[in-house]
């Protein structure tokens, strides 16, 4: 694109259920930076890596809270993700958490991780039909992030229908994202007043959580929530941190988890080459003890999750703000507090960056030499900057170790052929996706014991 081209404006008459996807289609239509007109507002899209690079530029942008995060604020307020750059509480509680997810405090949720992918193993152990794979994952990243971050138990593979904090969280995020297609005078108060009382069930389940952690005495362990309660974050904070954490922490996690295995099972070459990584470690060991520095030497797995993401970011677009009145690429005049929006998908499938098929799934995109080869701000699943992901290594860590432990367990049938519908709950994850599957092993085929007390239900 020359220099001095216009930005095209794309009216739209409305927004579909599939929003972020719709916009992709106009990015694919209209080029790499776009301005979409909806209900006579404007948003100015961006997928270009040079442009992205400068929305990158910390002097010059900051994160935005735009429009999707403001409705999310509604139920999160100042939590870390949806806080303002110059709220009091941002700094606060990133000073509070940000030693809870140095890459060494890993190794405090390495077993809680590993207790709650046993769950989930067990669970496919038993199951006698397809397995529902967006929502298994979700149940493992929600008693993940739950146990490890505030010592509280979702138990939700012992239920048959989603944890209900869930399905709220869902019908909240789901709110956010359709609120933004409204058009001004419609209403929409019955949605409203729905949305209401599930912010508000949010919120007892979280002070319930508190509550539970408070009376146990338990205050002083080094979670998310011990390090909270031990700091001068008051009630109103822990609890937007806690209902944020849940939400940051599992959806996307869950999400990324279930599209690599989707893209393993239409790519068996590359299933087969996590398998060789997975079986040089443990063989034929039936339930191996995956340790936290095994989970470091997952180089294959860690590669295919990488490209998964690239592919289908989770959180897949991002804002940014000018800080002072600046021109975006030489060409696209801002004023200090214009937005602009990041489509990370279509950033990860810039073909100057990444070749000339960038839909295929090839993750050796993510070979050292290649990683080394590439732009720093092409690849941004985890945002940028100073509000970029806090919970990355977390997430990489939980969702490197599930994927090689289900690898090494399972053959995977895509019985009902199954053909990718992304569905959008603000994050992105394969819509109604199916396995069938089955010991690899003769040594497997025997069930695992079914245990004895665990994990009763803690809650809600
Ligand atoms: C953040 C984040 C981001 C950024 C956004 C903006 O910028 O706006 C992104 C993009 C992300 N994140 C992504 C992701 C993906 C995945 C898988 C994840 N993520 C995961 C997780 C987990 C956890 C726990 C989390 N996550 C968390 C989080 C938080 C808290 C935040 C906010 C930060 C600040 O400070 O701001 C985030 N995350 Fe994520």
């Amino acid at each position: 694109m020359r220099n001095d081209t216009p930005v095209p404006v794309v009216e739209i008459a409305s927004t579909t259920s599939t929003p972020l996807q719709q916009v992709m289609d106009l990015l694919r239509e209209h080029g790499p930076v776009i301005r979409r007109r909806l209900h006579g507002r404007d948003v100015l899209f961006v997928a270009d890596p040079d442009l992205v690079a400068e929305l990158c530029d910390e002097e010059r942008f900051a994160k935005h809270v735009g429009p999707a995060l403001e409705n999310v604020r509604a139920f999160a307020e100042d939590g870390l993700f949806t806080a303002y750059n110059d709220e009091p509480n941002w700094a606060r509680a990133h000073d509070v958490l940000m030693p809870a997810f140095a890459l060494g405090s890993m190794r405090t949720y390495h077993p809680v991780m590993l207790r709650v992918a046993r769950r989930l193993i067990r669970s496919w152990d038993a199951a006698e039909t397809p397995v529902d794979v967006p929502e298994d994952m979700t149940r493992m990243t929600l008693d993940t992030i739950g146990l490890a971050g505030f010592g509280y138990d979702f138990a939700s593979f012992a239920r048959d229908e989603p944890h209900p904090f869930v399905q709220a969280m869902v019908r909240c995020l789901e709110w956010s994202m359709h609120r933004l297609g409204r058009r001004a005078g419609d209403d929409h108060d019955a949605e409203d007043a729905a949305f209401g009382e599930d912010a508000a069930y949010l919120a007892s389940v979280v002070d319930d959580v508190i509550t539970a952690r408070t009376a146990s005495g338990e205050t002083g362990q080094d979670d998310l929530m011990g390090l909270m309660l031990g700091s001068d974050l008051d009630h109103a904070n822990i609890r937007n941190q806690v209902i944020t954490f849940l939400i940051a922490g599992h959806e996307t996690t869950s999400g990324a988890l279930a599209f690599a295995l989707y893209h393993l099972v239409k790519h068996p070459g590359e299933l087969r080459a996590v398998q060789r990584e997975v079986d040089a470690l443990w063989g034929d060991t039936d339930g191996p003890e995956p340790t936290f520095e095994e989970v470091g030497l997952l180089r294959r797995t860690r590669q295919v999750l990488n490209e998964a993401l690239r592919l289908w970011p989770t959180a897949a677009a991002f804002s940014r703000h000018a800080r002072v009145d600046t021109v975006l690429g030489g060409r696209i005049p801002m004023r200090a507090g214009d937005a602009a929006t990041v489509v990370v998908p279509m950033l990860h499938r810039d073909a100057a960056v990444w070749g000339d098929n960038p839909e295929l799934f090839d993750p050796s995109r993510f070979d050292p030499e290649a990683e080394a080869a590439r732009p720093v701000h092409a690849y941004k699943p985890f945002g940028t900057g100073e509000r970029a992901c806090i919970g990355r290594q977390f997430a990489l860590h939980e969702a490197t170790m599930l994927l090689a432990m289900l690898v090494h367990r399972y053959r995977f049938a895509d019985h009902d052929r199954y053909g990718l519908r992304v569905k959008e709950t603000l994050t992105l994850k394969p819509d109604g996706f199916t396995l069938e599957i089955s010991p690899r092993t003769e040594r497997f085929a025997r069930r695992a014991e079914p245990e004895a007390v665990e994990e009763s239900a803690a809650g809600g």
